[in-house]
């Protein structure tokens, strides 16, 4: 799952300065995650996901393995299939085999990483038409699903987690109203030491990538964010039922923004990143609130990652 992000466009670079400046102007600072994945981020998360502690990966990888021949029938072969996500995995390559489907709609945010999966899938399977999206799964979209084949939404990775409940309600509706059928990998509750390890990793490979998105402020919107005033501070929320990232100012100072200032007490905190973990019940649940009636479930046997398979 590498996700290549180059340096961004005029009207990218605007949206990115307001989220910016809109997070770090409230009481709670908070800066969005997907503002993780520039070139140097992306290359940081394919370490990540190399780390021995950071299981999801493999696991995922794991149980799409194990189940492909079950989850190829549940979602039906000659589907059209839409990805959120840039589609460059080892994942989306097997689901592509398994499926065969008759259209394969990536959809990413960066133009740059859509357009790299289009051209080496297109390489790798001659016979597939790819219709790539540029969009932003916080937002609806206007995905050109042709009515009669029926359509399936792959949404791997556990992404899904990075969007409080309520939001992945909204995301799994809006879903529904395109596809009868969804794919959704789910991290899933387990030990808090074995999640608290997985995003404090001993080589600080997480701790660079959480840090990389105050430098890529810098490069790219000329902040002042002097790095070794921050410190990377992860851990798990058992009430909320998540993982917490968040960057510590180590000392009271102040950040340049442009016009903008943004001052930091001792101890305070930038919120960077929510990845919600599930139990099978509850992501159930969730499905069934918004409209699925009936889920599978396929997990890795160590059963740390779920692959969720929903039917509306
Ligand atoms: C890509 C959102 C699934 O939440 O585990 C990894 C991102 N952050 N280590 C996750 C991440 C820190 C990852 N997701």
């Amino acid at each position: 799952m590498a996700r290549e992000r180059r340096g961004a466009r005029p009207l990218e670079l605007a949206a990115f300065r307001q989220d910016v400046v809109a997070g770090l102007s409230r009481p709670q600072k908070s800066l969005p995650p997907k503002y993780f994945y520039d070139a140097a981020g992306s290359r940081l998360f394919a370490r990540i996901c190399r780390l021995p502690e950071y299981y999801v990966t493999r696991a995922e990888l794991a149980l799409t393995r194990q189940h492909l021949a079950a989850v190829a029938r549940f979602a039906g072969r000659g589907c059209q299939l839409i990805e959120y996500g840039s589609g460059e995995g080892v994942k989306s390559r097997l689901l592509i085999r398994a499926l065969r489907p008759v259209v394969y709609v990536p959809i990413d945010i960066s133009e740059d990483a859509l357009r790299a999966a289009a051209r080496a899938l297109a390489r790798e399977f001659p016979w597939l038409r790819i219709a790539p999206l540029a969009g932003d799964f916080s937002r609806p979209l206007e995905i050109p699903v042709r009515r009669g084949t029926p359509s399936v939404v792959y949404f791997p990775g556990s992404t899904i987690g990075n969007l409080t409940p309520d939001e992945a309600h909204a995301f799994l509706s809006m879903s529904r109203g395109v596809a009868a059928k969804m794919l959704v990998g789910v991290d899933l509750k387990k030990d808090p030491a074995a999640l608290h390890a997985a995003y404090n990793d001993k080589a600080g490979v997480t701790a660079a990538f959480n840090l990389n998105l105050l430098a890529r402020i810098n490069r790219e919107l000329g902040a002042d964010f002097d790095l070794r005033r921050f410190r990377h501070y992860a851990f798990y929320n058992p009430a909320g039922g998540r993982i917490e990232m968040h960057l510590v100012a180590l000392a009271k100072h102040t950040v340049r923004l442009g016009r903008h200032r943004f001052h930091f007490a001792a101890g305070e905190t930038i919120h960077t990143e929510n990845s919600y973990k599930y139990s099978p019940e509850e992501f159930g649940a969730l499905a069934a609130k918004a409209g699925f009636t009936s889920s599978r479930l396929w997990t890795d046997r160590r059963g740390q990652f779920g692959l969720f398979g929903l039917r509306a």
